[in-house]
């Protein structure tokens, strides 16, 4: 039986797995509508995974018969000065996410709810990619987005990101159905 307290924390994450869900989506429009089509896709590959970590909680609680109760979606910001500010905003965005899912572990130890545990282990390790990988892309882009040439280059390969089959957020997704 889970606790009341780990309950309430992990509706918290899925909100806020969804909030990332969101604020990406946000990122590739803002992208998109930037001409940076290869950063837009890359962005949308991300927001698809976000939503698989907010479905892994979800369905946890729901393995465990445990209640879903779903809190309002706060909105993160929509407009950003440039590529780069967005790229930094991501970076900032795991690490908070990283902070998140330790506190989970944090209450999941205290509580002794051992059942939990795999998932969350499952998550710091997957913080350990993220932080690394937008951390990695912000601070290339510190290093080369000041010049036409750098921002080519760096969304010609962002834009290789590869999307699971049937995503939604594949940019070719309904290219067949048109
Ligand atoms: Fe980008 O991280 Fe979810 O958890």
């Amino acid at each position: 039986m889970i606790s009341e307290r780990l309950n309430q924390a992990l509706n918290d994450q899925i909100k806020h797995e969804l909030e990332s869900y969101y604020l990406y989506l946000s990122m590739a429009a803002y992208f998109h509508t930037s001409n940076l089509d290869g950063m837009g896709r890359w962005m949308r590959g991300q927001a698809h995974e976000e939503m698989v970590h907010a479905m892994k909680f979800l369905d946890h609680l729901l393995d465990r018969g445990a209640k879903v109760q779903l809190p309002d979606l706060k909105q993160h910001k929509t407009e950003w000065n440039s590529p780069l500010e967005a790229w930094q905003d991501a970076y900032k965005h795991e690490q908070f996410i990283t902070s998140k899912i330790n506190e989970l572990m944090d209450i999941a130890r205290e509580e002794k709810d051992y059942q939990v545990q795999p998932l969350l282990t499952w998550f710091i390790e997957e913080q350990i990619e993220e932080e690394a990988t937008s951390g990695k892309i912000a601070e290339e882009m510190a290093m080369v987005s000041d010049t036409k040439h750098g921002l080519f280059f760096m969304d010609r390969e962002l834009g290789q990101r590869a999307f699971p089959t049937g995503s939604p957020l594949d940019p070719e997704a309904y290219s067949s159905s048109s």
